[in-house]
C-alpha cells in the first residue's frame, strides 16, 4: 500500500496519532500540502455510508474527523507556517504597508459541517489572508455584519447540505441591499457543488480549497 492510500486508510479508521505521523513523512518526503489534504479527505469521504438517514455511525464518523483535523492543525499548518513566515519576511521588505485581504468564513445556517471550511480558512491564513472564521450553523446576518465590522473584501460560504442552499443565496443580496457589492462572495461544499454559481447568487462556486485560495489570490478586494 503506498504512503498516501495509508493516510487514508488511518484517517478512515479514527487513527489520529498514526496519522498524523504518516503525514508529517509524506511532508517530510516532500510530498505536498494538497497530496496530503486530498488523500486525508478521501479517508473521511470513505464514511459516506456510515453518514446517512438510514445508517448513521456517529462514533466511527467521529473519530475520523479528529484524526482529519489533527493532521491539518498538527502538521499542515506547521508546515504551512513555515512557509508563511519566509513570504510574509520578503513581503514586509518589498512593501510593508501592504494590507492583508480579509476574508470573512463560515458553514452557513442549518449545516454543521465544518471540517471542509476548516481546511480552506487554514490555507487561507498561512497564504496571507487575514481570515474571520464565523464557525458552523452561521446565519446570514452574521455573515453580513462580520462583512462590516472587519471591512472584509470576501465571503467564503460552505454548505454540504441541500437544505441550506436557500440560506447561501440570500448572501449576495443582502450585501447589495447594504451597499457591499463590491465584497466578493465565493460558496463551495459537496452540497453546492450540485447547484451552480448563477444559481446560488455566487462570485465564484470553488472545486475545491485550492481552487477557492486561487481565486482569492487571483481577485483584489474593494481596499
Ligand atoms: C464528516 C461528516 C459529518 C460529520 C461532520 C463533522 C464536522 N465537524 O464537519 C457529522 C457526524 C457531524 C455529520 C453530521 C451530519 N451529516 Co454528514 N457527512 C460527513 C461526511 C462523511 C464527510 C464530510 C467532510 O467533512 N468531508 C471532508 C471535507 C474536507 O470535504 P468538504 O467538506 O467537501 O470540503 C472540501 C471542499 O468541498 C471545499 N469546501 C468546502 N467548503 C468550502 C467553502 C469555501 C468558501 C471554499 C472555497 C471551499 C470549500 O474545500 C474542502 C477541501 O477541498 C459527508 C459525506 C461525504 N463523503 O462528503 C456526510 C454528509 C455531508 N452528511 C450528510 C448528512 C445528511 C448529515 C446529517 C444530517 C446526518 C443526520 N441524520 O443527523 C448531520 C448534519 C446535521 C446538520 N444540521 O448539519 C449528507 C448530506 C446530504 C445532503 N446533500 O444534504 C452527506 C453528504 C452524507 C450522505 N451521503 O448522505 N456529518
Amino acid at each position: 500500500m503506498d504512503q498516501l492510500t495509508e493516510l487514508a486508510r488511518l484517517i478512515q479508521h479514527g487513527e489520529n496519532k498514526e496519522a498524523v505521523s504518516c503525514a508529517e513523512r509524506l511532508l517530510a518526503e516532500s510530498y505536498g500540502v494538497d497530496q496530503v489534504i486530498e488523500s486525508a479527505s478521501k479517508g473521511v469521504a470513505a464514511l459516506r455510508n456510515k453518514c446517512t438517514v438510514e445508517n448513521f455511525q456517529l462514533l466511527d464518523v467521529l473519530l475520523a474527523c479528529r484524526a482529519m483535523v489533527e493532521v491539518v492543525d498538527e502538521c499542515l499548518a506547521a508546515k504551512l507556517k513555515a512557509q508563511m513566515d519566509k513570504a510574509t519576511d520578503e513581503l514586509a521588505k518589498v512593501n510593508h504597508q501592504k494590507r492583508l485581504k480579509t476574508i470573512v468564513i463560515g458553514t452557513i445556517q442549518g449545516d454543521v459541517h465544518d471540517l471542509g471550511k476548516h481546511v480552506v480558512a487554514t490555507l487561507c491564513r498561512f497564504n496571507n489572508f487575514n481570515v474571520v472564521n464565523l464557525g458552523k450553523d452561521v446565519p446570514v446576518d452574521a455573515f453580513i455584519e462580520a462583512v462590516e465590522k472587519e471591512k472584509a473584501d470576501f465571503v467564503g460560504v460552505s454548505s454540504l447540505m441541500t437544505a441550506c442552499l436557500p440560506k447561501m443565496r440570500q448572501i449576495k443580496p443582502a450585501l447589495l441591499s447594504r451597499g457591499l457589492g463590491l465584497v466578493k462572495v465565493v460558496g463551495g461544499g459537496s452540497a453546492a457543488q450540485q447547484s451552480s454559481a448563477e444559481s446560488l447568487g455566487l462570485d465564484y462556486l470553488a472545486r475545491d480549497a485550492f481552487d477557492g485560495l486561487d481565486y482569492f489570490c487571483r481577485n483584489g478586494g474593494h481596499s
